[in-house]
Order: structure tokens, then sequence, then C-alpha cells
């Protein structure tokens, strides 16, 4: 075994790989994200213990150690040599944190040597299979990748300016807590639940943040089709790249197009007045080699999720990446000047619009549209429509299916679900999991269409709002009597975070599919499914029978 990664739903038999990750990470990869969560675990700890003590932290840690997380999740970063210089950076930052002599810190605290042969030393020893113990290592797991999509969230907040002091440390006291975490499955169940309602604390932020900067999404219809201008294609999550590429493209005579988890984009009144962000182009992430192929123009990927691009790939030249996503052989386009959201600091895109103007524009690869902007303000505007539907018994049942999409065979089960729910019932969508039936012509129950699109996965907070306004219309106690059942697609440490803020909130028996995560042990999902009523996918004229029932 030469590494071991089990962090997403496409691990290797659903156990871990061990030779070369399914996502095309590899083991020198792997081993430099082990070594730099290590690191930044120790950081957390010297930085709370530091606190504690009452000596100065620099304050930005958190924000730094967020964007180390974020770095290592599915999909975001492939640059090891960017990993390892990281890892380098956070090595001084331990030594900046002083301390009072004789505190008993973890190890990961107190290394001060990053050089390369004290790097090759340590790297093999502090992956997660240091954790000898299964559950054990089945609930750290669960809580670093909880907090990996926690961090997520909070860096792309802040990227909008919105960052919250108290959520900010309690990320870095959880990320700590695992540092030398207690072995008690007790301690460490709570410390799961714990993650999950930052989580929600955190997704709240996110969206206060994306609303407060683009407006509050609105019902928009996203043309599919390819224009006759030289293009742009964005894809990721970072609304703020996209807002900073659209200013500097304006007048250029190149017309933006999102790609994936960039379509939600398109419903934000202050980025869709930009006219030349014409439309959607492509599928979700895993489609990427075609699409990109066929865009014939510059790509910018602002987050997760890269597929590596093969050797001979002509699109290889024209991917660039920012922010925490990165590939070796892509341009990686550096940080904007600090400086908040509308001061005129921005990214510099320039490289990518010129080299834009020099493509052929892309080529068609299918037309129509595709209808989107249904994220809480609109839902709720649309709430007594909604509400007489359902009294009427027009709608019967809501179904979440929210989350992410991926390449295994099994997610097909998606679509023919989706196709064969009752025509009485409404998907509630949000993610990349939505490409599976979004373009399926599954019609509308008196002007509400069939799938209700909230936005991207960082949008799910619209979800989470949902429900319990229409608890509150119907006069329920409890959000679980609601007509809504939840069959959601994991793929990366994001929707771990969704499924932690959803059990945070109390909402039971959610089926998460295509398979159950590869790190939870035999103990641990026996407890989400006796607490928590957690539940897997089987065959969908059984589980569409079972949800009606
Ligand atoms: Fe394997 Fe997924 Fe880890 Fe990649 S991210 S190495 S596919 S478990
Ligand atoms: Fe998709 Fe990567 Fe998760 Fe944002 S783009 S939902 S998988």
């Amino acid at each position: 075994m030469s590494m071991f990664c089990y962090q997403c739903q496409e691990t290797v038999g659903n156990k871990g790989c061990t030779m070369r990750g399914v996502c095309g990470k590899d083991e020198n990869l792997a081993r430099e994200q082990d070594l730099l969560i290590w690191l930044s675990k120790g950081l957390a700890a010297r930085a709370v213990a530091a606190r504690k003590a009452g000596l100065a932290v620099p304050a930005d840690t958190a924000s730094y150690l967020i964007e180390s997380l974020f770095t290592t999740i599915t999909n975001a970063n492939f640059d090891a040599e960017a990993i390892r210089k990281r890892s380098r950076a956070t090595v001084e930052r331990l030594k900046g944190v002083a301390l009072p002599a004789g505190l008993d810190l973890p190890l990961s605290a107190t290394c001060f040597d990053s050089s390369d042969v004290a790097f090759a030393a340590l790297a093999p020893t502090v992956g997660l299979l240091a954790e000898a113990e299964e559950d054990i290592r089945s609930l750290t797991s669960l809580s670093l990748f909880g907090l990996k999509g926690l961090a997520a969230y909070l860096h792309h907040a802040e990227a909008l300016d919105a960052v919250d002091e108290k959520l900010d440390a309690s990320f870095l006291e959880y990320l700590a807590l695992l540092a030398e975490p207690p072995r008690d499955a007790g301690l460490l169940t709570d410390l799961v639940l714990k993650i999950g309602q930052a989580g929600v604390a955190g997704m709240a932020l996110l969206d206060g943040a994306n609303t407060g900067a683009y407006g509050d999404p609105e019902i928009t219809t996203v043309s599919l089709s390819a224009g006759k201008r030289p293009g742009i294609l964005v894809s990721g999550h970072d609304l703020r790249d996209l807002e900073d590429l659209l200013e500097e493209s304006k007048d250029s005579g190149v017309d933006i197009y999102t790609h994936s988890e960039m379509l939600p984009a398109n419903s934000y009144p202050r980025l869709k007045a930009y006219k030349h962000l014409v439309g959607n182009y492509g599928s979700s992430w895993w489609h990427q080699k075609e699409d990109f192929e066929a865009f014939n123009g510059p790509i910018l990927m602002t987050t997760n999720c890269i597929v590596p691009p093969l050797e001979g790939a002509a699109y290889r030249a024209r991917l660039f990446t920012t922010g925490a996503a990165g590939f070796p052989s892509a341009v990686h386009i550096a940080d904007r000047p600090a400086g908040k959201r509308g001061s005129g600091s921005r990214k510099d895109f320039s490289a990518i619009i010129a080299l834009a103007k020099t493509c052929q524009p892309p080529r068609a690869l299918e037309q129509g549209t595709v209808t989107g902007g249904f994220a809480h303000a609109q839902v709720l505007a649309l709430a007594d429509k909604v509400i007489a539907a359902v009294k009427s018994g027009a709608i019967r049942k809501f179904v979440v299916m929210a989350g992410c999409d991926g390449r295994m065979k099994s997610r097909e089960y998606y679509t023919e679900f989706a196709k064969a729910l009752p025509k009485d019932t409404v998907i509630l969508t949000a993610g990349c999991a939505k490409y599976r039936y979004n373009k399926l012509p599954l019609g509308d129950i008196g002007g509400i269409p069939r799938v209700l699109d909230a936005g991207q996965c960082n949008d799910s907070y619209s979800l989470v709002m949902i429900a319990p306004a229409l608890q509150d219309a119907f006069g329920l106690k409890d959000v679980n009597e609601l007509p809504i059942v939840y069959n959601i697609a994991w793929y990366e440490q994001k929707a771990v975070i969704v499924l932690l803020a959803l059990l945070s909130l109390g909402v039971k028996n959610i089926h998460l599919g295509p398979s159950l995560p590869a790190f939870l042990s035999p103990t641990v999902v026996e407890v989400l499914v006796k607490n928590f009523g957690i539940a897997g996918i089987g065959a969908v004229d059984e589980d569409i029978k079972a949800f009606n029932g």
C-alpha cells in the first residue's frame, strides 16, 4: 500500500484507494496532502493553546487553515508542489506562535523542521491509517471530512467579505481536537454533531454572502447553446472569481459561459446583468474532457472538480486554475490584492481574456434551455401557490435529491428514479447531482416546475430553509412530519457537511447513495441507522414505493 485515501464516493471497491486514486491523485500527492492535513491540525492545536494562555495568534490563522483544508478536498488541487509549499508555510506559522514552556502538545504542533528529509520521513506516517482503531478512525475521518466541507463554505463566504469570528474559532477548536483526538466514541460523536451545527451556521453565512453580493436568485431560463463569439468557460463554485472575470471582460468581445456547478450563477440578478454571460455549456464535472475539448476557448477552474487532462489533450493548454484549485500544467491565476469586494480589488484575468480572443467559438453541444433560480427566497415567494398545491393534493411529496454527480454507472439510478417518480412529486435539488435529471422533460404542477433547482451544493442552505418554512405553514410540530423525503447523492466532502448539517437539524430517514461512505465503520453505520434512520439506496421501483409509503 503506497497511499490511503477513502474520502470520496469513488474510492476503490468502496474501501480505499491504496495505489492511485480513481480521481487521478497519485501516491506523491496523497502524501503531500496527508502531511498538510497533519500540520494543519498541529497549527490549529497550537493556536488554540496559545489563545487559552492569553497569547497572540495571527488574526488570519483560521482563514489560512480553512484554505489549506479546502485545497485537499477531492478534485480541487493536483499540484503536489503547491501543497508542499503550503506545508512549509504552515511550519513557518507554527514557529510564529509563541507558547509558555512545558505545555504538552501533539508532535504536529511542534514540528519546526520543513526540510525535504524531515517531510519525507514524516509523510508516510501521518495519514488516516495512523489511527489503528477502526471506529475511532471512522469518527475522526467523518469529522475531518465534515470540516473540509465546512472549510469550502467558509472560504467562499470570506471571498465575499463575510467572516464570523465565532465560527472561525469553532473551526479551529474542532480541527485542534483532531490533532490528538479523544479515544472515546461518545465524545467524537458529539464532535461530529457540533461540526454539523457549525455546518448550518457556515451555510447560512455563505447564503447571506452570496445573496448580499449578487441579490436573491430568481427564476431564470438559461441557454444551453453556443454563440458565434469566442468564449471563456468558468467552472467550479467561486462566484467572486466569476464576477471579476465578467467585469474585466465586458468590453472584450468574448462571451462567458458557465460549466457544471457554475450554472446557478446565471440566476443571480447582479451576475446575469452582464449581457456577455450567455449561458451554460456542457454538463457536470466528470464530462469535462469532452466538454472542454469541444469548447475551443480557455477554461477557468475556480474550485473542484478538476479531472486531470490527459497528456495529449488539446484543452490542456487552455486550462487555468485559481484560488484553492490547482493542476501542475495549468497557469494558476494569483489571488487578488487584499481589498473588499467593490473596492476595485480583482484577480488579473487578462491572460485568459487575451487567449480567448485567439480561439474559435465553442462547438454547439446541445440546444434548448434549463430553468434555475429556485433558492429559498424564490420558493418562499411562491409559498402560497406551493401550499395550495399541497393542500389540494396536486403536490403529494417533495423529494430532496441534492448532492453530487459522479462517473459511476450506479448513478444512472438517479435518472431512473427521477423519471419513475409519480407526477405529483416535486424534486428539490442543489449541487451537480441535478445533471442526472435537469434536462428531462419532467413538466410542472400547475406552473410549479417538477425540478426546483436551488443552486450549487454551496446553496444547500436553501433546502434547509424551505423545510421549516413549510413546517410553519402547515402548523406541524416536527419537521419529519412534512411530506419531504431525502434521497441524497454524495461524492466529495461538501456533501459530508451537508449531511452532518441535516442530521444536526434533526432530519431523519435520509437515503444516501449510490453507496454509503467507505469511512463509516459498521458500528458507526449502526449508530446512524438507529438514531437517524440513515439508509442506502436499492432498486428504483422499491425505493419509490418505500418513499411513497
Ligand atoms: Fe480515491 Fe476519492 Fe481519495 Fe481520490 S479522493 S484518492 S478517488 S478516495
Ligand atoms: Fe459537484 Fe464536484 Fe459535489 Fe458542488 S462539482 S457538488 S461533486
